[in-house]
């Protein structure tokens, strides 16, 4: 039975794991380096495979970013610390001498929670509302990463054209409202400088009406997300992660904007089954899929 080590990056925190046959054997997590220095990163990489990738016969990776060649070019490169252009596929080859296998990480999440619905529907959406907000989709059962691996990349269409500035470049972004970056921005005119997104949710947890009009606001704009996602393709169940995603009280908040819309709109939104472990079950599932048919 091969043993896979699977790496999940986003722009918070970084987890790897030892996976067998869709379990996760041993996991480390730590934060993700905000630094636009690559080294840094590299750095914070090593630390966490270097434990592990002894037991590993190959590497699955899910990261944030558009991921085309082996390379990470990130949309939003301020998701990142202002890195990009990053060499990933590369670096883990170096780091762990074990073949290397690299998607996004909404694209791994997506593949991951398609395989878990009973139902087995053969169109999905995945939606991540983390440091950003990414997508991933499976039409007619197959994963969706795109020629270049842009596929999914969602979190970047339209919200409100006189919305804030995304990190991406333009303006009024889906991300640049709803992220929990974008949550705890806006946070900071009530509650500090260092206001984060998770602090935001623990002050509307606690009632304060500023923090209800933030999270409002992100709920009904990922709702609108979701209606975009419906009526262009005709998809039959949105999951969503990350942690606001998973959040207490987000997903209902969703569903009740959505419910304010036409028929047409309508789509059952359900939680990510294996939660904050989506990316890491995902890619690994991805890669055996991958490495079989390499004859690894
Ligand atoms: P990543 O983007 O690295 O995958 P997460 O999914 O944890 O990481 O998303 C990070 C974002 O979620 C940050 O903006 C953080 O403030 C916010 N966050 C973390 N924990 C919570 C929580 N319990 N409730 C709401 N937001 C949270
Ligand atoms: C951003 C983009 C996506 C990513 C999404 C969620 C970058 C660096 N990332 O839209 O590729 O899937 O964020 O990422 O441009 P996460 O870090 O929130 O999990
Ligand atoms: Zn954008």
């Amino acid at each position: 039975m091969k043993t896979c080590l699977a790496v999940d990056i986003g722009g918070t925190k970084i987890a790897a794991a030892l996976i067998q046959s869709g379990q996760i054997l041993k996991l480390k997590q730590l934060a993700t380096p905000s630094s636009d220095n690559p080294d840094e990163l590299t750095r914070a990489l090593r630390e966490l495979v270097t434990p592990l990738y002894e037991q590993a016969d190959y590497l699955a990776v899910a990261s944030t970013g558009i991921i085309d060649e082996g390379i990470l070019t990130a949309l939003n490169p301020n998701n990142l610390g202002g890195l990009n252009q990053y060499p990933i596929a590369e670096v883990f080859e170096h780091l762990c001498h074990r073949p290397v296998m690299v998607i996004n990480d909404a694209q791994a999440a997506a593949w991951a929670e398609y395989q878990l619905l009973d139902s087995m529907p053969s169109s999905m959406g995945f939606i991540t509302v983390s440091t950003g907000v990414g997508a991933g989709f499976v039409i007619n059962e197959e994963l969706v990463t795109g020629l270049h691996g842009i596929a999914g990349h969602a979190g970047h269409t339209l919200a409100d054209p006189n919305g804030p500035m995304c990190g991406c470049g333009r303006q009024g972004c889906v991300e640049s409202i709803a992220s929990g970056t974008a949550i705890g921005k806006a946070g900071q005119l009530y509650f500090g400088d260092e206001c984060t997104g998770e602090m935001v949710f623990t002050q509307y947890l606690d009632g304060d009406s500023h923090a209800k009009d933030i999270v409002e606001n992100a709920a009904k704009t990922i709702a609108n997300l979701v209606a975009d996602l419906k009526i262009s393709l005709d998809l039959q169940v949105i999951c969503l992660g990350g942690s606001v995603g998973l959040a207490p009280k987000f997903l209902s908040l969703v569903q009740h904007y959505l419910k304010q819309l036409p028929p047409a709109y309508q789509i059952e939104v359900i939680h990510a089954h294996s939660g904050a472990n989506a990316g890491l079950i995902g890619v690994a599932s991805w890669a055996e899929h991958f490495f079989q048919q390499t004859d690894l």
